[in-house]
């Protein structure tokens, strides 16, 4: 009884769900990310090992995000959090251009996983206000952003210490559920943005 009226109240107030999964590289910064979100704070972090995971509630969506620890020895634990996804984070810092090519290898392996399959797929191009740093253009085009078909994708510039780029994400994220819970599909049609 309490599920059906918690589905009546959400229809008619259009309050919604989505659980995220934030990954990527170590330091490319997801636990700033998260707290930056989460409390509005840049917390002091140092490498996750497990995953940190908390709400965010942002314009009608309350968002769980998972953000699991990046170093090399935890990535096989990444595909435990693939089934129970609607969206993926994929975090990238801008400034590393040398393991840019591993990230991108990462990345690949993520997205062309058949429980991801019909995930959205936000890119956080992070640490823009490094001086030197790839732009989310440069990012997009390593990523192989392009080339990736029937799906919907978006790639947003950040600073996670200045919480800058964050909820323009979360904005992309919270409208493309929207658009595809409206036409009942749990996926849809290639669709690109650089910002
Ligand atoms: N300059 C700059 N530094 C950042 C930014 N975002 C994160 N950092 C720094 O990058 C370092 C790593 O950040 P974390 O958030 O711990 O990285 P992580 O992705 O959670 O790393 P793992 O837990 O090892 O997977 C920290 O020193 C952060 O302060 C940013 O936008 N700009
Ligand atoms: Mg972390």
């Amino acid at each position: 009884m309490g599920q059906i009226f918690r589905k009546l109240f959400d229809s008619f107030f259009g309050s919604r769900e989505m659980k995220v999964v934030m990954l990527g590289l170590d330091a490319a910064g997801k636990t700033t990310i998260l707290y930056k979100l989460h409390i509005g704070e840049v917390l002091s972090t140092v490498p996750t090992i497990g995953f940190n995971v908390e709400k965010v509630q942002y314009k009608n969506v309350q968002f769980t995000v998972w953000d699991v620890g990046g170093q090399e020895k935890l990535r096989p634990l990444w595909k435990h959090y693939f089934s129970t996804t609607d969206g993926l984070i994929y975090v990238v810092d801008s400034l590393d251009r040398e393991r840019i090519r591993k990230a991108t290898a990462e990345f690949q392996a993520i997205v062309n996983d058949p429980l991801m399959r019909n995930s959205i797929i936000l890119v956080f191009a992070n640490k823009q206000d490094m001086k030197g740093a790839m732009t989310p253009a440069e990012v997009c085009e390593a990523l192989g952003l392009f080339s990736l078909r029937n799906r919907r994708w978006h790639i947003q510039g950040t600073c996670a210490t200045k919480g800058e780029g964050l909820y323009e994400g979360l904005d992309w994220l919270a409208s493309t559920l929207k658009e595809l819970q409206a036409a009942g599909t749990p996926t849809s049609v290639g669709h690109s943005a650089i910002q």
